[in-house]
């Protein structure tokens, strides 16, 4: 009892992301369990005699088990002695099937990450042609029902209107994700790690493919058909609830996802942090012109005093939008002589900014109103300048270089 090989996997904390950095091993395999202590003899005895002969000593199996009342997770750890390619988390804060997954992949040392159900329902056989695929290219491989090959074993017709249904309803509310493979529900598959490597998973539900597939990089999918097997041990876990999950699952993604590319349009947030930073511009402006121009101070000529206080109030703008507005981008092209070359080409776009202005009052004011509304034009003038600089600060005083594109 006492001869387990290795200790118990500590669950990670923190967000559901996976780095893109790895231990060079080929493969890891997350078992989900949950009350299934009566499987995981078998499926590991199956999956080490498959996998010895397929990936020998290049692969790893990651049982994740909810701390299960069958005690899954005591079963598991005693196969370890025999099993030395076997590591086993038990989970006691957190719960559910897709996380479950997810916290397996994150301590995972494998390149290409995957995932089978414990209850055998998964046959282990068709591991082969996915690996296969995958090292041939693929980002993604699919163990479908829906492909040749595939199917179900005995289900009901009800059962399987639901699962049609369910896919159905995937296709309507998200076709850009769910379109992609024939069996979106599928929970056996796995993906090449740099496809999801930094994008933060937030699965509701089963449906951990879906999430993959939504949020991560994936390119080509393969397939490969498979006939999903009835339990003979155990039970299922799925009720009504991971019916509703799904739905609220696709939603969600669709929504994220159409915000996401909103965002990436219109940096909502930049803008603003960007008009903040001008209204300090202008209290600042204010003060210098004062403290130079004014009878009870310096009493500068104004165009002198204006000179110098629009410069430093472009200074005061300049060093916030760094710290603040731009700041991640500051941060990635760091030294004295790349920030110098962003203060000028600051200075050059307010300067376009200020000739715009002009230009753009006198046509509103005298063109658009008929020399009306003096005051009203000069606001239509400022925001259209205060876009105007955002823009081009962002496409040329922090622009953004030696970025990956993603090509979603
Ligand atoms: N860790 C973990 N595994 C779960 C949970 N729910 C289900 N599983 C496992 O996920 C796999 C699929 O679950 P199952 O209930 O068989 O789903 P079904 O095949 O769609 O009926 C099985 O290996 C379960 O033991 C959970 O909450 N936590
Ligand atoms: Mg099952």
């Amino acid at each position: 009892m006492n001869s387990y090989t290795s200790e118990l996997v500590k669950p990670p904390q923190g967000p559901l992301r996976i780095t893109s950095t790895h231990s060079g091993l080929p493969f890891s395999l997350v078992i989900p369990t949950y009350n299934e202590s009566k499987n995981v003899g078998k499926l590991v005895s199956y999956l080490s005699a498959l996998l010895d002969n397929l990936l020998p000593n290049q692969y790893e199996l990651i049982l994740v088990d909810d701390n299960s009342p069958d005690n899954t997770w005591e079963v598991a750890q005693q196969l370890t002695s025999n099993y030395p390619q076997l590591r086993v988390m038990r989970r006691q804060q957190e719960r559910g099937l897709s996380s479950a997954v997810i916290r397996g992949w994150q301590v995972a040392q494998g390149e290409i990450l995957g995932v089978i159900d414990a209850d055998l329902q998964h046959p282990p056989e068709t591991l082969k042609q996915m690996i296969h695929h995958v090292q041939a290219g693929a980002d993604l491989a699919v163990a479908s029902r829906h492909v040749h090959g595939g199917g179900v074993s005995d289900w009901s017709p009800i059962r399987r209107f639901l699962s049609r249904g369910a896919q159905v309803c995937g296709l309507l509310i998200l076709p850009s994700v769910v379109g992609r493979v024939t069996d979106p529900m599928s929970g056996y598959f796995m993906v090449r790690r740099s496809a999801i490597a930094g994008h933060t998973l937030n699965p509701l539900g089963y449906k951990i493919l879906l999430e993959v597939i939504g949020r991560g990089n994936v390119g080509e999918i393969a397939e490969v058909g498979y006939v999903f097997q009835e339990r003979e041990e155990g039970e299922s876990k799925v009720t009504w609830k991971q019916y509703v999950e799904y739905l609220g699952h696709l939603v969600r993604l669709r929504s994220q996802g159409r915000i996401a590319r909103i965002r990436q349009k219109f940096p909502i947030g930049r803008f603003l942090r960007f008009g903040v930073v001008g209204l300090s511009g202008v209290f600042v402006d204010m003060v210098v012109l004062y403290l130079l121009s004014d009878p009870s101070t310096l009493a500068w000529g104004l165009t002198r005093s204006k000179i110098i206080a629009g410069e430093v109030a472009i200074l005061n703008n300049f060093l916030w939008n760094d710290a603040w507005t731009f700041a991640d981008i500051a941060r990635s092209q760091q030294g004295m002589g790349a920030r110098l070359k962003r203060f000028l080409k600051f200075n050059v776009v307010c300067l376009s900014g200020l000739v715009l202005n002009v230009l753009l009052l006198n046509l509103i004011f005298n063109v658009v109103f008929g020399q009306q509304y003096r005051y009203l034009a000069n606001l239509i003038a400022i925001a259209v300048v205060t876009a105007w600089n955002f823009w081009m600060n962002l496409k040329l005083s922090w622009r953004v270089t030696q970025v990956k594109k993603s090509d979603n």
